[in-house]
């Protein structure tokens, strides 16, 4: 049986990802902060599931951890490497620095150690796979996007360099880069404000949740020999706004 490790795990496309791939025959290691979330994941899925509870903030946690896993979730294969956020939607210098450094250590520093910790154990299997997971905010900046754009952009740019490093090897990587998705995303980049949260999914389609999962189960069912670089999705009420010109009064 094969196993994957997915961060982000608690919610969203982490937690529609736990259970796809549990479906699909694998084991699987759930990382996030909240540990009852994880918890309620670990008793509807028992010894599938291996559990732990951390912030991809801390390199010496994840390195504890992850080098000392139990045997039998030891051989990943697997890496949704998915924990990220936004935090607010304003101009540039009108952000905390506190939420500055929440979106860049995690999206961009969290992100790396994660990778820097299992990329050593994909080497050693037969085949293996990374989904990092980006966004179309990597190649369409907009208002107030700043800095999320900024670290999502880095995902973009370092899934496609790794590819270069580990083209000699049995790892394929690909860059998943959804548009509007219908998650806990808002609610966390509007602070729990969930009157605002909901705005954004009003009379509109979006992307679940399920269906990234279900693309990252159907990119692993492709024949052995394609890596999809990159995947950009959209629900079918999305597409570009073009460029603003701003107009003097
Ligand atoms: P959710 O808010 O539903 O899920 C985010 C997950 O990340 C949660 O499980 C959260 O768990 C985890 N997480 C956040 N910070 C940390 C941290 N420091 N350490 C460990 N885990 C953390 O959002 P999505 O599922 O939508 O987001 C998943 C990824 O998809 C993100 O990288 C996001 O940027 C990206 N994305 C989302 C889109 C959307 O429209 N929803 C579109 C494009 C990309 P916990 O709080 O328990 O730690
Ligand atoms: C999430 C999608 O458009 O809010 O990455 O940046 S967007």
């Amino acid at each position: 049986m094969k196993t994957a490790l997915i961060t982000g795990a608690s919610s969203g496309f982490g937690r529609a990802s736990v259970e796809a791939l549990i479906n699909e025959g694998f084991k699987v290691i759930a990382i996030a902060r909240r540990e009852e979330r994880l918890k309620l994941l670990k008793e509807k899925f028992k010894d599938k599931l291996h559990i732990i509870a951390l912030d991809v903030r801390d390199k010496e946690k994840i390195n504890s951890e992850l080098k000392n896993l139990p045997k039998e979730f030891s051989d990943i294969s697997l890496l949704i490497n998915n924990a990220g956020l936004a935090l607010n939607q304003d101009e540039f210098d009108s952000l905390s620095l506190e939420d500055i450094d929440t979106m860049v250590d995690t999206n961009i520093k969290g992100f790396l150690y994660i990778a820097r910790v299992i990329i050593p154990i994909l080497r050693k299997q037969k085949n293996a796979y990374i989904f990092n997971i980006g966004s179309v905010a990597a190649t369409n900046p907009y208002f107030g996007g700043n800095v999320y754009c900024g670290t999502k952009a880095f995902v973009r740019q370092f899934s496609l360099a790794l590819r270069n490093d580990l083209r000699s090897s049995n790892i394929k990587v690909t860059n998943i880069a959804p548009g509007l998705c219908k998650t806990e995303f808002s609610e966390v980049r509007f602070k729990g404000d969930k009157e605002k949260a909901e705005q954004i999914y009003k009379n509109t389609k979006f992307i679940s949740a399920d269906d990234i999962a279900k693309v990252i189960i159907s990119i692993i069912n492709l024949p052995e020999h394609i890596n999809i670089n990159e995947i950009e999705l959209m629900p079918v009420t999305q597409t570009w706004n073009g460029f603003h010109i701003e107009k003097f009064s």
